[in-house]
């Protein structure tokens, strides 16, 4: 039998593509330049399944594509707001994600950019890289304690749960979380975390919140400059779900304006453009996207995709459907 054809929208790593090109007529992307409208609609009318990540805009007009062969999108990753599900369904496509294996490494993420904001890690390192360190003084670089503070958490699915416990359990924090899902309180008490009252009462009552709702049309801008208000001028904000969460004028306003303490991003709102405001702020810690980047965990998520398009292929259900 004629094996599936995959078509990979970006370049993996090398263990996942060996483990693909086995069993499927896979096509690489040896450039690894991301895909345009018209290569992704080309893909969908050339493979059986589309392996795109978040770099893909896999909107309306490209899934609209008349004669398309696919019939599956195996995204590589958790998140999946740069798909439109209703012109995927439209259009035939199941879709499936990665969820649970890049949870720890997320998680951990998180924590990097809490610790580096607060202890001011990005500025002192530009200043011993600057060469303009000039030795260590009592009142050099202080930033703010970590351990025993307040951490409210915007969402509460796998991601926010592995960062509770990591800031519980590890640093003795407080940590309220806000969901619109119903939360087992067993859950909760697990991770060390426990329910806000609302949203509004948990910005007012953290020193650190941080982002872990998916994106897409209910997210968009849910911290906008009104809710950002709400927060002490002592708090950090940590972004590591995605930019459109956030009014990213809103909090380049409030972050100028001295109305909160600092800001670690890791995701934006058009990536891989990142404000030019943000990039001159010294409260900023900015990264590339990274949450998910280790080798484990990247090579995880190839196998995650690959376990989705052998069940597809072999007729069985996704064991990740998102649709
Ligand atoms: C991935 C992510 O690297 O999985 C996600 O949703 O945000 C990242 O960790 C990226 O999405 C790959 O497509």
């Amino acid at each position: 039998m004629k094996k599936p054809r995959v078509v990979l929208t970006r370049r993996w790593p090398a263990a996942v593509e060996t483990a693909l090109a086995a069993r499927f007529d896979a096509v690489f992307n040896a450039s690894d330049e991301a895909f345009d409208a018209e290569a992704l609609r080309a893909a969908l009318r050339d493979a059986d399944a589309l392996c795109p990540t978040v770099t893909d805009r896999l909107d309306a007009s490209v899934l609209g594509v008349g004669d398309c062969r696919a019939k599956l999108i195996a995204n590589y990753g958790v998140g999946f707001n740069h798909i439109d599900l209703a012109a995927a369904a439209q259009a035939g496509l199941k879709v499936s994600n990665t969820p649970g294996v890049l949870t720890d490494c997320t998680a951990d993420l998180t924590l990097t950019l809490m610790l580096m904001l607060a202890r001011r890690a990005g500025e002192g390192e530009r200043e011993v890289r600057a060469g303009r360190w000039d030795g260590w003084r009592p009142t050099q670089f202080m930033g703010s304690r970590v351990t025993g503070k307040t951490l409210g958490l915007i969402g509460f699915g796998r991601i926010a749960e592995a960062v509770a416990r990591r800031a519980h359990f590890g640093f003795g924090m407080r940590v309220l979380f806000h969901t619109p899902r119903p939360v087992e309180p067993a859950v909760a008490a697990a991770c060390g975390a426990a329910p806000a009252a609302s949203l509004e009462a948990l910005l007012a009552a953290s020193d650190f919140v941080s982002l872990h709702c998916p994106g897409g049309a209910e997210t968009r801008h849910l911290l906008n400059a009104e809710r950002l208000a709400l927060m002490s001028p002592q708090a950090f904000l940590i972004n590591t779900a995605r930019g459109e969460v956030v009014d990213e004028a809103a909090l380049i306003a409030a972050l100028r304006d001295g109305r909160i303490n600092g800001a670690g991003l890791d995701v934006y709102s058009a990536e891989p453009a990142v404000p030019a405001a943000l990039m001159q702020m010294e409260n900023v810690v900015l990264l590339p996207h990274l949450g998910s980047a280790t080798e484990e965990t990247r090579t995880a998520m190839g196998l995650r995709v690959l376990a989705n398009l052998d069940a597809f292929f072999n007729g069985q259900p996704l064991p990740d459907p998102v649709i």
